[in-house]
């Protein structure tokens, strides 16, 4: 499983929100890219960035920061807010963006949809942001008629494989993941990818998401406040740069550690394991 540490850009700064409220941001870095380049230091290979006063207002403040985050780190990375035409999906994947994240626009806009996953293929993937039951756009402050359900299923329709699924009500709480829903749509959708974005706040969460065969958790919060380990979570998903492409003795070696902590991992289940909330 991949896993995305996430950097959520406004001003030009890493913050996040508790439960994407605006009102409610803590400022993590004024410098972004410093924490970006300890990503890439503790073995991370992907990053998820949002520019959230593009998810909010549209258009692309941030996207000075994110280039030279891209640039900076060599990471690969995804990036999603205010991404709503052709021009900046454009703009993003000829920088060197491995992927784009449509919010909005895959509400409000399914022919862009359809015309850049044709153009872009696997380059392009979808938000699928739950609030109330129901696929919220413009920076969760507005809800679509879609159930979630629906939209994988349209979304797949259109050509999409990668849908990045976050429940609002967890985003920045710590609480765990909404492990019942991941559970479901690998269930209902298995060919499709899900990587799992809201309260993922500790190896078990890590764990549990990929024993049930998503195919990427962004951790947000828990990396800021400490209460994820990135290095354990890398090794844990078998995603750290040193397993991926690492030599002889150092690549067993973490092989090693990746068993030995997934199996204290296993010992210390938190009464959440299994569970829904
Ligand atoms: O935290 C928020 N309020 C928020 C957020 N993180 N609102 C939107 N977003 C993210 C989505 C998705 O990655 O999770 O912005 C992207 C969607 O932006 P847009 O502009 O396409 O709707």
């Amino acid at each position: 499983m991949v896993i995305l540490p996430a950097i959520d850009m406004y001003d030009g700064k890493a913050v996040r929100l508790y439960k994407g409220d605006y009102q409610q941001m803590t400022v993590y870095d004024e410098h972004p890219v410093h924490t970006a380049k300890k990503f890439r230091e503790t073995g991370a290979r992907w990053i998820h960035l949002v520019d959230l006063q593009g998810a909010r207002d549209g258009g692309t403040p941030n996207m000075e920061t994110a280039l030279e985050i891209l640039n900076d780190t060599g990471l690969k990375a995804e990036i999603g807010g205010g991404i709503r035409s052709m021009d900046v999906i454009r703009s993003y994947i000829d920088a060197g963006f491995s992927r784009v994240i449509l919010g909005t626009a895959a509400v409000t806009n399914q022919d862009l949809v359809a015309q850049a996953a044709k153009a872009y293929g696997e380059k392009i993937a979808v938000g699928a942001d739950i609030k109330d039951g129901f696929v919220a756009i413009k920076g969760w402050k507005e809800t679509s008629r879609y159930t979630l359900d629906d939209f994988c299923s349209q979304m797949a329709n259109l050509g999409v494989r990668t849908i990045i699924c976050t429940d609002v009500s967890r985003d920045g709480a710590m609480n765990g993941t909404n492990r019942q829903m991941y559970q479901q749509l690998t269930a209902k959708f298995p060919t499709m990818n899900f990587v799992a974005s809201g309260g993922v706040s500790s190896l078990e969460d890590v764990q549990a998401l990929k024993d049930m065969g998503m195919y990427g958790a962004i951790i947000g919060k828990a990396y800021y406040t400490g209460a994820i380990d990135l290095k354990k979570a890398l090794q844990l998903a078998g995603d750290s740069v040193d397993q991926q492409s690492g030599s002889g003795n150092r690549r067993t070696n973490i092989s090693e550690e990746s068993a030995q902590l997934q199996q204290s991992t296993q010992l210390q289940q938190s009464p959440r394991q299994g569970g829904t909330s």
